[in-house]
């Protein structure tokens, strides 16, 4: 009995905000499906989090489903709890709900402060899980309380939650207070890094996010558990994903070292355009040319080289005095209307209609209309197609 554990994929996240990153999770999402067809796994087990928010777009779902039923097709269960962001407000239905609805997925747990105990038969055998989505920290023990081990030979436990071994702020439970003896494999969602223990024979596994949703996330390799069932033990082994979008992270002392050491990044083969990320002391960002440094990382970004490039000087003591704010995303007009536009020529064309007016009235009109109303940007790209 084959599982894929995956969690934390936020469909429908698009950070940083660009057109171009939304699709990075529908199609990390989709070599999901790819790992999970190819390694002929039973069922894979998705710990909270499948979407950024709870009320997707018709796009977000156009793309879950899009994925979910070629593994619906290929005979493979998903099963799948709520997170945080995918849990319903009051009165108000989880996206799970839908996909369970029309039979994409099999949604086990989604209110908050349930707990669930199912029996899934799969093609291999019958497997137990209790599954626990995402509840208030403060709530532990008494939802811990309420897990019953399941009566079947293999037994999983999920839960979206985050443990206190991992040392970030909101923590649920540690590890002491789970009943992990009662269970062959414990499967967790939240924390957005891999994390795995191993607990008297027994794996406790994050298998982190899909896609880095900021720069603290970010690592060389992401990826999805497999885990054996089939003897006593569970075996777990990883599998690298490929297609999601990496960051490079730069810390620079100067102009001359950001373009040695980008230059030798990126001779590197990259499946996406990666984003680039420059810290640098509030010192360095005063001594340097912080305008080279733009129009470099601008002409990399417009030749398709980098996707799009965040520079920051944390704040050292000095600035604080100063009273001045530490990050500097660097939202250049030209960097927002290509974000905005795809086809350079529309957007070069936006750019000169918004540089030559000195109406502020007209130029926050245009802006409004080109985020809101997308058929403007068809009328505009047929304009130029005609030109
Ligand atoms: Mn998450």
């Amino acid at each position: 009995l084959l599982l894929l554990h995956t969690s934390d994929t936020h469909l429908g996240a698009s950070r940083p905000r660009l057109r171009d990153r939304e699709v990075d999770y529908y199609d990390v999402f989709d070599e999901v499906v790819d790992i999970a067809i190819r390694e002929r796994v039973d069922a894979v087990i998705h710990c909270g989090d499948l979407f950024n928010d709870h009320r997707p777009t018709p796009q977000t779902y156009y793309y879950a489903f899009k994925s979910l039923k070629r593994l619906k097709d290929s005979g493979i269960e998903f099963l799948v709890i709520a997170g945080q962001h995918d849990q319903p407000k009051v009165a108000s239905l989880s996206p799970i709900k839908v996909l369970d609805e029309v039979g994409l997925v099999k949604s086990l747990a989604v209110r908050h402060g349930d707990v669930e105990s199912h029996t899934i038969n799969l093609r291999s055998g019958a497997l137990g899980i209790v599954a626990i989505p995402y509840f208030d920290p403060p709530l532990a023990q008494d939802v811990l309380r309420r897990v019953r081990p399941p009566s079947t030979s293999r037994r999983v436990l999920m839960a979206h939650m985050l443990l206190k071994e991992l040392n970030i702020p909101n923590a649920h439970t540690s590890l002491s207070e789970l009943p992990i003896s009662n269970f062959n494999y414990v499967a967790l969602g939240d924390y957005h890094l891999r994390y795995e223990v191993n607990v008297h024979g027994v794996p406790v596994v994050y298998p982190g996010s899909t896609e880095a949703l900021d720069v603290l996330e970010y690592s060389d390799d992401r990826f999805v558990a497999l885990v054996d069932l089939s003897g006593g033990e569970a075996l777990v082994s990883w599998v690298k994903l490929s297609r999601f979008r990496r960051w490079l992270v730069l810390n620079i002392s100067s102009y001359s070292e950001l373009i040695k050491y980008l230059g030798s990044a990126l001779n590197k083969q990259f499946s996406k355009a990666p984003i680039v990320y420059v810290r640098m002391t509030e010192k360095v960002r005063q001594a340097t040319d912080i305008r080279s440094i733009n129009d470099y990382l601008s002409r990399l970004r417009d030749e398709g080289k980098i996707l799009t490039y965040i520079i920051r000087a944390p704040e050292g003591p000095e600035e604080v005095a100063e009273g001045g704010g530490g990050e500097e995303y660097v939202p250049t007009l030209e960097s927002v209307v290509h974000n905005l536009i795809k086809d350079p020529q529309v957007a070069q064309l936006v750019l000169n209609i918004v540089k030559g007016s000195d109406n502020v009235e007209f130029v926050k009109l245009l802006i409004t209309d080109l985020i809101s109303n997308e058929s403007l940007i068809n009328k505009l790209e047929k304009l130029v197609g005609r030109g």
